[in-house]
Parts: structure tokens; sequence; C-alpha cells
């Protein structure tokens, strides 16, 4: 980093050339619409307030405030009048912002005197909040006050979303994450204009979710024992009985109370939780702990911390199942499903679905079939990976995600039931992929090689699936599986800069992106991770300055 702590001598400066504008102002994602005026650039006045107008302004302009005071050591309060000097206005408002793009949209103008933000929601607000952030200098992530020159340069920008749906997923199951970890996750991603957060809270090493027991529960189930019993199992070995990871996987649950609180904090940042109760396979964490599901016809195991079937070099899945023969399998799904629904007031339940390698396919679609129909009954839309898109599947109510395997299948759920479509491909967007041979751990099933940061960028999600128009496709989503990685750091290291990429595939208009362009953006990104402490990978592709 040349620009991080060092000193200038005298002599350096005499041989430096006349400052040159900054080339690109650097943008993550880029917007659709940049205009620089080469005027005077606005700087904060040591008296600056932030002036939120209209309904929902107050949350993004205070979210601003929160960025910018630890670093510039200015009060900023938050006002909902009188301007005073350099003002930056956040306008929420009918009208505001670029027409026929309200959810999210926004334009931002800074000039010599003001900023202001417009937009016709709080979310627009808070993507011009986490625009006009980057156009601060990087010493803005400072946690401690920091001399330097608080400008921006002169711009007028009218941003939106290409895909509505730009995402991020966390396997808490594999291994924990704490609350606080979420929630440094959740800054690290909401800063490139991520506004979903897909949490993968079960799987067949751990159940992640509280869920309490119902007056009415004709089979007697103790469901404290999903996270009594499973909440203290993570991914530990694999097959060969070999350490996955640098530790062991890490063990916990969250409570109804955290549950709440990561959606509220996701919801601040302008995310939107994706619960996700993985089923019928990948569910060895529930039949461990629920005597009830051990049937003839469930496949458990006894331990799951421990792989049985090697899966590409990194673990083990698919040797648990629920049994579709068992009036259990339906009380216990059904019941827990309701409570999930009632926690999350996002539209949003993710029932799985994948890699049930043994589950007859008879089996598979009689549960799935039940589970989405249980999924619709509680007002929700229901989620799937791709293995699911040969199901019944509420007609123009569900969403497939896909991952690896048959794209046809997913065409055929767009065109005969209506479903929408996340696209998650393994090449494109797995991070436990290894992004760089330097990396020490990692995957390379997916590309047959490191899933470099280019693999990440250079795809289109709107010709992905063959066959479907764009409007059926919600969005792109970054998957972080926990086999080997442990806590929010090694979650940040295998995640940055490729979510990065991600975020810039969802966002921006396909003809606005250039890998190169991408490329000279993102080396000015890695001293504002490193300001704020967020951990990446030095992938070689950017010349990191
Ligand atoms: C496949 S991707 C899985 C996960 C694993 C991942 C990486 C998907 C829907 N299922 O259970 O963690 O590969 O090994």
């Amino acid at each position: 980093w040349a620009s991080y702590g060092y000193s200038v001598s005298e002599f350096e400066i005499w041989d430096l050339p006349a400052a040159q504008p900054e080339p690109t102002l650097g943008l993550l994602p880029e917007p659709v619409s940049v205009q620089k005026h080469g005027g005077t650039p606005f700087t904060l006045h040591k008296n600056t307030r932030i002036v939120a107008i209209g309904d929902g302004a107050q949350a993004p302009a205070e979210y601003l405030a929160g960025v910018l005071r630890p670093s510039t050591g200015r009060r900023l309060p938050v006002v909902s009048q009188g301007w005073g000097p350099a003002p930056i206005v956040v306008d929420v408002g009918p009208g505001n912002g670029p027409a026929g793009h309200e959810a999210e949209g926004y334009t931002l103008t800074a000039a010599a005197g003001r900023v202001t933000i417009g937009a016709a929601t709080p979310n627009g607000a808070l993507n011009g909040v986490q625009t006009l952030r980057q156009l601060f200098p990087q010493w803005v992530e400072s946690d401690t006050v920091v001399t330097a020159g608080w400008t921006v340069p002169a711009v007028t920008i009218t941003d939106y979303p290409r895909f509505e749906h730009r995402g991020v997923m966390l396997d808490v199951a594999r291994s924990f994450y704490p609350v606080n970890e979420v929630k440094t996750y959740i800054d690290a991603a909401a800063q490139f204009k991520i506004n979903r957060l897909h949490l993968h809270l079960t799987d067949d090493q751990g159940w992640r979710i509280a869920i309490d027991n119902p007056g009415d529960n004709p089979s007697g189930i103790d469901y404290g024992l999903l996270t009594g019993v499973s909440g203290a199992t993570a991914m530990t070995y694999n097959a060969a009985g070999q350490l996955m990871g640098t530790e062991l996987g890490v063990t916990g649950h969250y409570t109804k109370a955290d549950y709440t609180e990561i959606v509220r904090y996701a919801g601040e940042n302008g995310m939107t939780v994706i619960p996700e109760i993985d089923m019928p396979g990948h569910t060895n964490a529930a039949l461990h702990a629920i005597p009830q599901l051990n049937t003839a016809g469930a496949q458990p195991h006894p331990q799951p911390g421990q792989a049985t079937v090697p899966h590409n070099g990194t673990g083990s899945v698919g040797y648990s199942s629920l049994d579709a023969g068992s009036a259990v399998t339906y009380e216990f799904v059904e019941h827990v499903l309701a409570q999930i629904a009632e926690l999350t007031p996002g539209p949003y339940l993710h029932i799985g679905g994948d890699e049930a390698h043994v589950t007859s396919h008879a089996d598979y679609t009689t549960m799935v079939d039940a589970f989405t129909r249980t999924t619709a009954s509680l007002g929700k839309t229901v989620i799937g990976w791709n293995e699911y898109a040969k199901t019944a599947l509420p007609q123009g109510k569900a969403v497939v995600q896909f991952w690896n395997g048959d794209r046809g299948a997913v065409a055929a759920a767009v065109k005969d039931r209506g479903a929408k479509v996340i696209l998650s491909p393994a090449a494109n967007t797995y991070v436990p992929q290894k992004q760089d041979p330097r990396q020490p751990q990692g995957g390379t099933w997916a590309c047959g090689g490191p899933c470099g940061l280019d693999r990440h960028y250079n795809w289109d999600p709107g010709t992905f699936i063959p066959g479907i128009g764009e409007s059926s496709v919600l969005g792109v989503e970054s998957a972080l599986w926990g086999e080997f990685i442990r806590r929010v750091g090694q979650a940040q290291y295998y995640s940055f800069p490729r979510v990065i990429a991600t975020a810039e595939v969802g966002w921006t208009p396909q003809a606005r992106r250039d890998y190169t362009d991408f490329r000279t953006r993102l080396s000015k990104a890695g001293g504002r991770l490193t300001v704020q402490g967020t951990n990446f990978f030095p992938t070689a592709d950017v010349a990191w300055r």
C-alpha cells in the first residue's frame, strides 16, 4: 500500500510530477450514470449537519453519521431543519430518485457547498449513503479520528440496480458465527449494496436456531433438543478423519432474540434475511437430536461432526434423509417452518432440497411437495436449490436457486410454473473455492482449478439459463459454505474481493461492466478494506495500492 503510512521526503516531492486528477472515482459497484463536474469539491465543515427530509430519511441519515463521525471527529448532528454550512441532505419522498426505480434507486449530487442524496425509499437513500461513503477518502473507514482532507469530488450520480436480489449466504451450520460476527460480515457486504443475507441455519453437522415446543405436540417432540444436542456439534473431520480447516468447527446456536437482532441489524443495513432449513437431505443434525424422526425410512448417522461420504475433497454431503413415510416428518417440518416464518419479516423461506443422495426420487418429490405447500400456506415465497426445480412448485410463487447441474430443469420451472431464479453458479459465486493457487485451502472442483476474481466477474446472469428472460432472474448470490472456514476473519478472507465482483454483477448494467476497469477501481479498495479492518485475499489479478 503506497498510501498506507509512509512519509514523503522533500526530494521525492521535487521529483513528483504535478498532481494528476484521480483517473477513477473507484466506486464499487459502478453506478448507472456518473458525471464528474471538475468543479470545486465538497468539503466537510466542522459544523456540517446531516439534514433528514421526509419519511424514512432518519435511518439512512443516522447510518451516514455513524460512518462519518468516528473518523472525522465531527459532531454531524442529524436534523430535520436548519441546514447550516456545507450540509449533507438526505431527502426521501415520492418523486425523488430515478423514476421507475423507486425501490432502491437514488440520485447523488456533490458540489462545493452541499451534498444531496435523493430517493423515493429509505433503502434507495441508504444506497446513496454507501456511494457517498466511497467518495470520501479511504480514511473515512477508520474507527479513530484521522486528520485528513474530508472532501468529495463534484459529481452527479444517477443509480439503481439491475437485479433486485444481491445476496450473500453464510453457512452457520457447519461452523457457527455468533451474532457479533454475523454483524461484522453484514457491515462488510452492505457497503457494496448487497441486500440479502441468506442464513444456512441447519445441516448435517449442526442446528443453529432455537425452536420452542408447541402447545399441540402430537409426537411429544422435545424441540429444545435441536439446539441442545445439535447446537453443540459442528463440522470437524472429513471422511479420512482429518481435521477440516485450521481449527475445530465452531458450535453454538441463535436464540430467537439473537435471530431477531440479526434481522434488525440486517434491515438497518438494507438487507433482508432469508432463513434456510435444509431438507430432506442435509438433516443429520435434526435426526441426531430428535429420536422420533429416526424411523425405518430415515437415514441418520451417529456423529454429526463427522463425514462418511467423501465430497469434492472438502467434506461430505448427501448421507442423511428424513422419512417420507413417517407422519412425524411432516408434523416436525410444519412446526419448524411455522416458527421460522413467524420470526422472519422478509417474504422468503428457503427449504434447501439439495443433494438428497440417499432419498429415492419418489420420496424426495413427496416430501418437497409437502414442504413447499407448507411454506406457501405460511404466506411465504419458497426458495430451494435447483434440485427442487423438478417438483410441483406453487404456481408463480417459487424461487429456484441454481448452483450446479440441470439448467434446462430451471428453465422449465420458469416456463411452466412461473418460477423466478437466483443464480449462484458454483464456478462464479462459491467462495470456498480457491481464488488463487497461493490460497492454502479451498476447493477446485467448480473451475477445475482456482475460481479467480475473473470467474466471479465475467459472467452474465441475464443469459446464464438459456431460454428464460432477464425478468425471471431475481438476481445473484455469493455462497460461503463452511466445511473448513472458521470465524468471520476467514469468512472475509475467502469472500473478499470476490463478493464485490458479485455485487457489481448484480447491480451494474452489463454494458457498463468491464473487468479491466473493475480491477482498477478495486485496486483502491484494498486500502479502504484495510482501514476498516475487513480481511481480504490480495489476489494477484489486482494491482493493490
Ligand atoms: C454442495 S451447493 C453443497 C453444500 C456444500 C458445498 C461445498 C449446495 C446446494 N450444497 O452442502 O457445502 O457443495 O462443498
